[in-house]
């Protein structure tokens, strides 16, 4: 097999570690004998737990002797929760290392590849690099900028209503795009709803998807002015809550939040609103490097406007609603004229269950 094929399996065995890791990236690694055999395999399962290196080694025992060790990460040099991985390396006699990208970690940073080469160790870098960036886009853009990486995501109809006129909205998509939100709920550090979204909907936030080990992601409710009572979903024991709020909020309700448990987060009024650059700032500062936007179409308007999404996933059913007065995707004020819209590069259209989904990056030179 090739090294491509190699790192491709890498890559594979590093998406079994996806919801588990955070702070830390996901990250695969394959043993390949002198002999030509497949001797060892690992992956990283989270923070304290052997690197995906160390455990594909200990599987390989002695065959790692003279082998070509694969990795989707560049292997590490400090000494964090776990030894360095460079020393296992060294230790087990690899005679090869081939990584799919450069640990953008400032700790690591290309001196994992020197310290091996520097041993007598070849190494390669750079095979299927930008596959492994997007498979830890958020761990990525979080160690380099302090800044979580933020996914919007929305249901919609074809022609981009989020609820009919009545208010109703339940269900515009099918059961595998539903399981599909789970599982982007189940990857994410942090779910971020907006006040009208949880009056309407009474979101609970939570993942449920069968067979989830992760942590429960933190649950963000964002309310300016204390529209949201703590009496909903939102406020139960089931996952963490963090109210981000002004002090336009009746100090009550600031009160009732927080007897519920909920910790809550008074920020200066823009308008009468939460600033959302700062509310993501805040996030990124405490480790939360994978945040899911929910909505709804107000909220998601303005953290669009104010540059902070990263990615776009639009669930789209085949089904119309139309009605001047049911919400589209993005409220607010909207872009004008034409030429201002914010820009994307889709990256994936697939049909899931029977709806449509894409998703998409916004471009940061707007
Ligand atoms: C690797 N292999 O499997 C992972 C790496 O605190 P620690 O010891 O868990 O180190 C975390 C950092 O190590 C993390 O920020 C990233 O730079 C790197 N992760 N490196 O060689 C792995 N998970
Ligand atoms: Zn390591």
């Amino acid at each position: 097999m090739s090294d491509e094929a190699y790192i491709g399996r890498a890559l594979a065995l590093a998406e079994r570690g996806r919801g588990l890791v955070s702070p830390n990236p996901i990250v695969g690694a394959a043993v390949v004998s002198a002999s030509g055999a497949l001797a060892g395999e690992g992956w990283h399962e989270g923070p304290g737990t052997a690197h995906a290196e160390v455990v594909a080694l200990r599987e390989a025992g002695e065959a790692a002797r003279g082998s070509t060790l694969y990795t989707s990460l560049e292997p590490c040099v400090h000494t964090g929760r776990t030894p360095p991985c460079v020393e296992a390396i060294l230790a087990a006699g690899v005679a090869r290392v081939v990584s799919a990208m450069r640990d953008p970690n400032p700790i690591v940073d290309g001196r994992g590849f020197a310290e091996l080469e520097r041993n007598g160790v070849e190494v390669r870098h750079g095979v299927l690099a930008d596959e492994a960036a997007r498979q830890n886009e958020a761990f990525v853009k979080h160690v380099r900028t302090g800044l979580p990486f933020v996914t919007w995501k929305m249901a919609a109809s074809l022609d981009g209503k989020v609820a009919a006129r009545d208010g109703s909205s339940r269900w515009i998509t099918g059961e595998s795009a539903r399981a599909d939100v789970h599982r982007l709920r189940a990857w994410s550090d942090a779910i971020v709803v907006g006040a009208g979204t949880a009056l309407i909907d009474d979101p609970s936030l939570t993942v449920r998807e069968p067979g989830y080990r992760g942590r429960p992601p933190l649950r963000v409710l964002v309310d300016g002015r204390g529209r949201v009572p703590a009496t909903g979903d939102l406020f139960d024991d089931v996952a963490p809550t963090l109210v981000a709020t002004t002090d336009l909020a009746p100090p009550e309700r600031r009160d009732e939040w927080e007897d519920s448990g909920a910790e809550v987060v008074v920020l200066a009024a823009e308008g009468d609103r939460v600033p959302i650059g700062e509310l993501v700032s805040l996030l990124g500062k405490r480790d939360l490097q994978g945040v899911l936007l929910e909505g709804g179409p107000t909220l998601a308007f303005a953290a669009i406007e104010e540059g902070v999404v990263d990615k776009v996933v639009l669930y789209f059913a085949p089904k119309l609603i139309g009605g001047v007065d049911a919400p589209t995707v993005l409220g607010g004020r909207g872009f004008a004229p034409i030429s201002s819209a914010a820009r994307l590069r889709v990256r994936s259209f697939d049909p899931i269950g029977e709806d449509l989904k894409v998703e998409a990056d916004v471009h940061r030179d707007r």
